[in-house]
């Protein structure tokens, strides 16, 4: 016997907006919720003195059936910097070992970082069309470089579970930085 759940279902994305419909939740991220990600820390507290501004969206569909949980996420991180760093998402690891991801660029321009627990690092280069795959245990965040909204859609399964504090932590190995109008790799004084 098949539940109310189990049975197939569709969103539809509008590649205008970057958003999909229905959508069950969102969730925003401001600066105050990075504010530990940003390398510039008194330019984090001069903007937040006056303002708390929308670094980026999230839009979540969970698909849970009986027998599986996989989900869709799409997020649209918006232009900008704080400081000299380009925004980009918190990252994150997965808490599961076994746990990939696809990450699936519909707009924008940006970098894809991955890095493992022993500091190996990886920058994929992205422009709107690019899919990654995460392969598990490579904590992963997404910067935008360009002038637009970059919108990505992820799918991963709901158990795969988050786990930030490796990034509050030490952060990835390098900083994007815009240098003379261009993003530029920085190492990271935190691993150094
Ligand atoms: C994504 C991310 C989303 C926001 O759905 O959760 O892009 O990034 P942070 O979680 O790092 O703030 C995902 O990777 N899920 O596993
Ligand atoms: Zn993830």
């Amino acid at each position: 016997m098949l539940n109310e759940n189990d049975y197939p279902i569709s969103v539809q994305f509008d590649f205008n907006s970057g958003t999909f419909d229905p959508v069950k939740i969102r969730d925003d991220r401001k600066l105050s919720d990075l504010q530990m990600m940003f390398h510039d820390k008194p330019r984090v507290r001069s903007i937040l003195a006056e303002a708390d501004p929308l670094i980026y969206e999230i839009w979540y569909h969970p698909f849970e059936t009986s027998k599986s949980d996989m989900a869709l996420g799409v997020t649209r991180l918006l232009p900008g910097t704080v400081g000299d760093e380009y925004h980009m998402t918190k990252g994150h690891i997965h808490e599961r070992d076994d746990q990939p991801e696809i990450y699936f660029c519909v707009q924008g321009e940006g970098y894809l970082l991955l890095q493992t627990i022993d500091g190996e690092f990886r920058a994929e280069r992205w422009t709107a069309g690019t899919i990654s795959h995460i392969p598990p245990m490579w904590a992963h965040r997404v910067v935008n470089t360009c002038a637009d909204m970059l919108v990505f859609v992820a799918s991963y399964h709901l158990s795969a579970g988050h786990d930030y504090a490796p990034i509050i932590d030490k952060g990835f190995r390098k900083l994007l930085l815009e240098r003379e109008g261009q993003p530029t790799f920085v190492d990271s004084p935190r691993w150094t």
